[in-house]
């Protein structure tokens, strides 16, 4: 049987990672205001999130042996985990500031915490430096060390890409809503949130385990992409309708001008008049103009039309997970595993 790791079980294996982290910070002899610097930057931006991407790591890799894992494994499998987040760590800051955001995990957003400002972009970088410190530290002699290397640029590559779309489809100074469609809109969250978020952490569990065949990889990604289609579509969603106080952010979509999904569902079903409203509306700094839109989902049912969406996904979902066959290798129980955490999702 396999087992599930606890949110403290995860995190305590962040110090170590952190002490090898300043360690190779002070083999450059790093002046001691900067190695603080980087320190509280290692404390705040990795943690305080729910951990789902880093503790997937270790679960599937349970689920995938379907044994409870001993000591050196579920530090292995945890570090890599750790990695995940520190991936995510580097994208939400560099985000939040594309973004203006203002809040996240109940805190203000890192460039705008006292004295940071712009350098939360370096900071943003020596997050992303970090996966690679750590992994040469503990998986330099592993058999799928490059690979791993390799899967991380990639995915990380592939983010971008999604990002780039997500904001050339968001122009701060024009807003044009035939730039909208459900086709960009699958690419932006395809590659923004996908890959890093979903597949990113199955093909680690596999690559640890010596098993990221092209096939398995190949069968992962034909359904974690769609599920993490599904889990963008949700944030999108709670974006607008989620309560800060659940999802630890104040939503910027609607002054963002972004291509989310609530636009995309309202452009496609609006009457003229209400067309009219998302023209004059949509995309601008302005309070009472985000309050117009609010409205107007309000009142196209956009809330309804999103449980539908949410019961179709998962369905849709499920019945692809329960295709899987297992005789290959792979478990029907590490797709599963992400669904339930994700399904009817408030934060
Ligand atoms: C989520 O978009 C996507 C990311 C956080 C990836 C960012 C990629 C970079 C290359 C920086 P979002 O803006 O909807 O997330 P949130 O709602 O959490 O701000
Ligand atoms: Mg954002
Ligand atoms: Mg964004
Ligand atoms: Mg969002």
């Amino acid at each position: 049987m396999a087992q599930k790791t606890t949110l403290k079980e995860f995190e305590s294996v962040y110090p170590k990672l952190e002490e090898t982290l300043l360690d190779h910070a002070r083999s450059y002899k790093l002046p001691q205001a900067e190695l603080e610097w980087y320190k509280k930057n290692l404390n705040v931006n990795p943690l305080g999130g729910k951990c789902n991407r880093g503790m997937s790591v270790p679960d599937s890799v349970s689920l995938l042996l379907g044994r409870p894992l001993s000591e050196d494994e579920y530090f292995q499998a945890a570090t890599l985990g750790w990695m995940t987040e520190l991936l995510q760590a580097f994208f939400l800051v560099s985000d939040d500031i594309m973004d203006s955001s203002v809040t996240r995990r109940g805190q203000p957003c890192w460039y705008l915490q006292e004295g940071v400002g712009m350098v939360a972009i370096n900071d943003a970088f020596l997050l992303e430096s970090a996966i690679y410190t750590l992994l040469k530290k503990y998986f330099r002699s592993h058999p799928a060390y490059i690979d791993m290397v390799e899967l991380f640029h990639e995915v990380t590559y592939q983010t971008e890409l999604g990002q780039l779309c997500d904001l050339l489809t968001a122009p701060e100074d024009k807003v044009n809503l035939d730039n909208f469609s459900m086709e960009k809109y699958r690419f932006i969250v395809i590659y923004k949130t996908a890959y890093y978020s979903f597949y990113l952490p199955v093909a680690l569990a596999l690559h640890m385990l010596n098993i990221a065949t092209p096939e398995h990889l190949k069968q992962a990604e034909a359904i974690l992409i769609p599920l993490g289609e599904y889990f963008q579509v949700q944030d999108d969603y709670l974006d607008n309708f989620g309560l800060p106080e659940h999802i630890g952010k104040i939503g910027t979509d609607i002054k963002d001008n972004k291509c989310s999904w609530l636009v995309n569902q309202a452009l496609e079903i609006a009457t003229p008049e209400q067309r009219k409203i998302l023209e004059d509306n949509y995309g601008q700094k302005d309070d009472a103009k985000e309050a117009v839109i609010k409205k107007l989902y309000d009142d196209m049912n956009l809330k309804q039309r999103f449980e539908e969406f949410e019961e179709k996904s998962a369905a849709d979902i499920r019945a692809m997970i329960d295709k899987i066959d297992e005789s290959s290798g792979l478990k029907k129980s590490v797709f599963e595993a992400f669904l339930a955490k994700i399904y009817k999702r408030s934060k």
